[in-house]
């Protein structure tokens, strides 16, 4: 398969100098030290994983968001301990990431009492992959799951217009003799991402993915980002899946649903201001067996039965290349991003 760089000069960042150069282009466009200590670990990660819809792809987005001054990039969230095993977080209207990483050792601390611990995010902005949010759990034996809702650009299952955000999910669990299991899908055929990047290449999508300003199916990304829209993956259950994550992101956090925010009246915003649900298990208050070798002997089984490819396997495979080889971008894509550290 031809790489996206095959036509390309290309240029290599270790992962370290990647995440320092993005820390200071957020720096730089107004974020406070911690705001970009967090968001360019999380885009660097992603890019070194190869999750591309969700790595240096999203910095233009970032900064429109945050020049438009749609998204306090200075936002300190306060961080509210309202039960046993429930803790509140009021973004501000900054990012979701940092919001988290204010309330993450509460977290933790309240699933290993109480056995499960759950994080609800709101005023919040969330532009990233999800699976940066759970995996780390999972490395320190934790399960977790997580939702974020997104903005208006999925037709529930057998209505007219859309309504639902993209919506994933992501879920890791520990495992004993490997990394994290860690799937994290969009609840929508296509992330919105993926569609902005095969219209930018000139690719057709798949059938089944999204639909044109009239409703009629198309493959052609630009016929979805221009007025159309998409569908949920898997007809009436995605958009089952897609509900539930609205409900949890915006219902039970008090953050907007996706449609009830409007970035039209804000010049350059593009990132969904809507709220995010974590809930951390702490799986050693279970069937007392060990967990991760329950998880091991999963994955032993759906190995035997042909599985050879187990979600999350690219993206440690990629990383593992990355972190012995550097990330390679295109030349224009790593200068590009070196000019923005340096206005
Ligand atoms: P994909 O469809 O590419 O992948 C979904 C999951 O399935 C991944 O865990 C992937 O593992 C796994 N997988 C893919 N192919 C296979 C296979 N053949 N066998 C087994 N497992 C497989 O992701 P999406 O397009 O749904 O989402 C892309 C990203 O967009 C996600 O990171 C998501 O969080 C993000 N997103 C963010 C939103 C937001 O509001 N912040 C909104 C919507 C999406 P692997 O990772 O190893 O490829
Ligand atoms: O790719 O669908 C997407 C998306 C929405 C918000 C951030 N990413």
């Amino acid at each position: 398969m031809p790489s996206m760089h095959d036509s390309q000069t290309t240029r290599t960042i270790s992962f370290a100098d990647l995440t320092e150069l993005l820390r200071q282009i957020f720096v730089r466009h107004g974020t406070s030290p911690e705001v970009a200590r967090v968001l360019a670990a999380n885009c660097a990660a992603a890019e070194r994983d190869g999750s591309h819809s969700h790595g240096i792809f999203r910095i233009k987005g970032y900064l429109s968001s945050l020049a438009a001054g749609w998204v306090d990039g200075q936002a300190e969230p306060k961080v509210e301990d309202v039960g046993a095993a429930f803790v509140r977080v009021d973004a501000m209207g900054g990012f979701a990431q940092p919001a988290m990483q204010a309330a993450k050792a509460l977290v933790i601390e309240k699933a290993r009492n109480a056995g499960i611990a759950i994080l609800a995010i709101r005023n919040s902005h969330h532009f990233a992959a999800l699976w940066p949010d759970v995996e780390p759990f999972a490395q320190e034996g934790l399960v977790a799951l997580s939702v974020v809702n997104s903005m208006t650009c999925v037709v529930p299952h057998g209505a007219q217009k859309p309504l639902f955000g993209t919506n994933p999910i992501a879920f890791a669990a520990p495992r004993a003799d490997g990394q994290p299991i860690v799937f994290d899908m969009a609840t929508s055929a296509i992330a919105h991402g993926d569609v902005q990047i095969a219209a930018r290449e000139g690719r057709m999508l798949a059938p089944g993915m999204g639909v044109d300003r009239n409703g009629m199916p198309t493959k052609d990304p630009k016929a979805i980002l221009d007025g159309g829209a998409l569908l949920p993956f898997g007809g009436y259950k995605g958009s089952a899946l897609s509900m539930m994550v609205e409900l949890l992101s915006a219902a039970l956090t008090g953050g907007n649903f996706s449609f009830e925010f409007d970035m039209s009246t804000s010049p350059g915003a593009q990132t969904p201001w809507t709220g995010q649900v974590i809930i951390v298990i702490d799986p050693d208050k279970g069937s007392g067996q060990a967990f991760a070798e329950r998880s091991e002997e999963l994955v032993r089984q759906m190995h035997g039965v042909g599985q050879q490819r187990m979600p999350g396997d690219r993206r440690y495979r990629q990383r593992e290349q990355s972190l012995k080889e550097g990330i390679v971008l295109s030349a224009d894509d790593l200068e590009r991003l070196e000019a923005l550290a340096r206005v």
